[in-house]
């Protein structure tokens, strides 16, 4: 070879490699993927401008009907994984297959639009290559391992998918819309593209694909973190290769996906150890509109799965109106995902037939588009014809096949039930609470004795902090009866005694291995290497696992997470905890669609945790209060329960009686921070015997006191305190430890205790607006029959607390003199 001929060569190489470079980096921006071209069109890209022997190759790979964005992966290994598989020969797909699927949709739609005019059903029309998208996901999952897929999803498209994914009946679906035996739901229940559904897929290699999908509110994207917990817990259940056997894909709108920030707290999860679920499929059902707005009026960026390309993971445009391509892409998520277990994400581009729902007319809005959408074919047909084949025929049966399914449902009389329940959810139950399904909480001093060892003790030549060395001969001496149960202690010792028995307890917050108040220090750092030891997992050779994790800065995300977990591992306390009680409301979404309605909605239970630190300490507006009021206002129906522990052996027995009971329900738990140690909280050993959380602690030091103050937490503590300071015997203090259900029984008995208290005052820290006087004064009146109900309490107010330390201890000291003297 001659030297000029080799430079050629390599020039010609060269060439090549920047010509592919140059359009693995930005073809996408010139890809086609708008099937209507009025948005997305083709940018200029400079480097794009090539006029060379490699362009039209790299272009047809690059800026055809697929746009690719995988350039800003750092790892070379994947970037050139995708590279290879995007510039191959394209493998044929199945277009009878395909053909046959978007008939399915488009008709499935049509029958609905004839038969049930102006209903909302939030049709897929305009995008229904998602059906053989997820086909053939679903296929090659099966193939790479997958025996369950967890799909979440909002309403586009989600009636569509029950029938034509998860082979739920038609007929059922149409029955939802005939929205027969409205009885039955009397102020429950849910709309119909909401509810969940389970369903079975039936692979091309002869296995099956369990399908969950998750129920959802209407709070767009508040499902993502939901998902992502029940795969994990799911994942969890079969062992070490649940993440190649649980596949999670979650469907999203362009507007909300761009707009609600909780799906970027999920994929910040996504890496982390005890969230990780080895990547999902996270499809975007683009329609290039959200309800009325414009892309432009949706997100600052050309696409809304702009949002991703923080993540190391590749984004794949691929316009909906090629369905071969569509399918293909499917094909590569799945290979991807399971090759290097990250997300993918599918940015699937078509339009919107109608109006954001059937009752919108959108030629109001976007008259212009909708002119060209009414004649514009739906996708089977131009499918048919891409294909050459003649769509007439198969319309026909499928739409005499919808037909029939709908006359059917015109004859249903009985509520459809699309969830079928796994069977470890059986030993539980949900409903109004019976006092048969109480459970005895007491553990024997000897047992508490061994326990509290274990839990003090770490390996020889463990180099123990000398803090921490300290707190662990605490804890040894409260096992041996020498020193009162602390917070810490009683957590701990709950938590050992449970994972002893087989439960397994999860554990995840805001630095919650150590605790934000010094108070847990579940994991042990050795001081010369940082080396990990976590006493709850070197208990007994047979016991369950303790996971305890600090989770990112994110509330919404981790609480979402953490809910969907309890949903599918009932047999696991699983506890979320609030770095400060005040933070949760950054995830009041998960909290007042999932945590406290999801029975009424849906009929799913979970036994879901929230540890939240609550009380006035003059740490200002934003680390005082929890919020109780808000959570009373949710409580109803025996939904969820509401406490507050006012001593180490209430929380003790607390923890256990959630993970004991056969009564799946949330547990709110206001958690101490000063209060973790005041000694008029810790408790002795012998309250650990006792059999039970008691909801209500009368007063039994002062008998037949004049004055009864009712209080929930740090106030009754500090009231004691005072009194035994003035050596008061005239005024007794009821604790309040359980505020929902309601312990009507237990408080009149704590009441008619003392009948010469002529006042029954409630007292509380909170402002008049907030806390749960509101909720307990109408309670109290009811039960204090002829006696006076009083309250003291501090002004209503804006904020929760004052800014000021001083201003504060004045208030405090306003309110303990209010309580303890009465009215002047
Ligand atoms: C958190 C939240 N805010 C507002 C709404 C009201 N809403 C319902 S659908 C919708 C538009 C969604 O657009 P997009 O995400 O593109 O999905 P599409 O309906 O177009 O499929 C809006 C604003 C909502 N459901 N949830």
């Amino acid at each position: 070879m001659t030297t000029s001929s080799i430079s050629s060569e390599l020039s010609s190489a060269a060439l090549r490699a920047q010509t592919f470079d140059a359009f693995r980096r930005w073809g996408y921006l010139q890809a086609s993927l708008d099937p209507l071209g009025q948005y997305l069109a083709p940018v200029s890209v400079p480097e794009l401008d090539l006029d060379n022997e490699f362009a039209a190759g790299a272009r047809r790979c690059y800026a055809g009907t697929i746009g690719a964005e995988f350039m800003h992966i750092p790892s070379r290994e994947r970037r050139e994984w995708l590279a290879e598989r995007l510039e191959s020969t394209q493998p044929a797909v199945d277009s009878g297959r395909i053909l046959r699927l978007l008939a399915r949709a488009d008709l499935f739609e049509q029958v609905i639009q004839s038969r049930y005019l102006g209903t909302k059903r939030f049709s897929l029309e305009g995008v229904t290559a998602l059906i053989p998208f997820l086909d053939e996901l679903l296929n090659r999952a099966a193939e790479l391992g997958a025996e369950r897929s967890i799909l979440a999803m909002s309403h586009r498209g989600r009636l569509s998918v029950m029938v034509n994914t998860f082979g739920k009946s038609p007929v059922d679906i149409f029955t939802k819309f005939e929205d027969v035996d409205p009885r039955s739901i009397l102020g429950g229940g849910d709309v119909k593209y909401h509810v969940g559904a389970t369903g079975t897929f039936a692979a091309r290699n002869g296995a099956t694909v369990a399908l969950h999908l998750v129920s959802n509110p209407s709070h767009l994207e508040a499902v993502d973190p939901v998902a992502m917990g029940r795969t994990r817990a799911r994942q969890d259940r079969v062992g070490p290769d649940g993440r190649d056997r649980v596949l999670p894909v979650v469907i999203h709108g362009d507007a909300a996906f761009a707009g609600q920030g909780i799906w970027a707290e999920t994929m910040n999860l996504a890496g982390i150890e005890g969230y990780s679920v080895g990547g999902g499929i996270q499809i975007v059902v683009n329609n290039l509109i959200g309800f009325t707005a414009e892309p432009d009026e949706s997100n600052s960026t050309r696409f809304s799965t702009d949002l991703a390309k923080r993540l190391p993971l590749p984004i794949f445009h691929v316009n909906a109106e090629d369905p071969a391509a569509v399918v293909r892409v499917a094909a590569l998520a799945a290979e991807y995902r399971y090759q290097f277990h990250t997300d993918v994400v599918i940015d699937l581009i078509g339009y919107r037939r109608h109006g954001h729902s059937e009752v919108d007319d959108p030629t109001v809005t976007q008259p212009l588009r909708y002119a060209r959408i009414k004649d514009h074919p739906p996708l089977y047909e131009l499918y048919a014809r891409q294909i050459g084949a003649d769509p007439a025929p198969l319309a026909q049966e499928l739409h005499a096949e919808f037909a029939e399914e709908q006359k059917k449902a015109t004859t249903v009389r009985k509520k459809p039930v699309l969830v079928e329940m796994p069977d470890y959810w059986r030993p539980y139950e949900g409903g109004c609470w019976r006092p048969e399904l109480e459970v005895d909480t007491g553990l024997d001093r000897e047992a508490i004795a061994s326990i509290a060892a274990k839990v003090s003790a770490y390996p020889d030549g463990f180099h123990i902090h000398p803090k921490i060395k300290k707190l662990l001969d605490q804890r040894a001496a409260m096992g041996q009866g020498k020193q009162s149960f602390d917070y810490g202690m009683a957590e701990a010792v709950a938590f050992a005694s449970l994972l002893l028995n087989g439960t397994p307890v999860r554990l995840s917050g805001q630095d919650s291995q150590r605790g934000t108040f010094n108070q847990r220090h579940s994991v042990l750092i050795d001081i010369e290497n940082e080396q990990r030891f976590i006493p709850l997992n070197h208990l007994d050779a047979n016991q369950a696992h303790f996971s305890v994790y600090n989770s990112i800065l994110s509330e919404a995300g981790v609480l979402g997470f953490e809910y969907g977990y309890s949903r599918d591992y009932p047999e696991t306390l699983v506890l979320w905890e609030a770095q400060f009680g005040d933070f949760a409301n950054g995830a009041q979404i998960v909290i007042d669609q999932f945590l406290s309605a999801a029975e009424d909605k849906w009929g799913l239970l979970s036994g879901l945790t929230l540890l939240l630190p609550h009380g006035y300490e003059g740490q200002g507006p934003e680390h005082s209060s929890a919020r109780v009021e808000r959570y009373l206002q949710l409580a109803a129906r025996d939904n969820i329960q509401i406490c507050q522990p006012s001593n180490a052996a209430q929380y003790f027995h607390l923890l256990r009686r959630q993970a004991m009971r056969s009564w799946r329900k949330p547990l709110v738990v206001f958690t101490p921070k000063s209060m973790l140690r005041h000694p008029d909280a810790l408790s002795p050993i012998v309250d650990f015997s006792r059999s039970r959380f008691l909801p209500v602690l009368p007063e039994t030091e002062i008998q037949n006191a004049q004055r009864l103050l009712i209080a929930t937490g740090k106030i009754g503590h500090e009231l004691r305190v005072e009194r035994a300071k003035r050596r008061d015997t005239s005024i007794g203090i009821v604790f309040l430890d359980q505020l929902y259900p309601w312990p009507e029984a237990e408080l009149r008995a704590a009441i008619e205790a003392h009948p010469a208290a002529r006042e029954i005052v409630w007292v509380q820290e909170e402002p008049a607006n907030m806390g749960a006087f509101s909720y307990a004064m109408p309670r109290l009146r009811r039960l204090a029959g002829d006696r006076q109900v009083l309250s003291v309490k501090r002004s209503a107010a804006a904020s929760p607390a004052t800014g000021s330390a001083k201003a504060h201890e004045m208030e405090q000291k306003t309110l303990i003199e209010l309580a303890l003297k009465g009215p002047a």
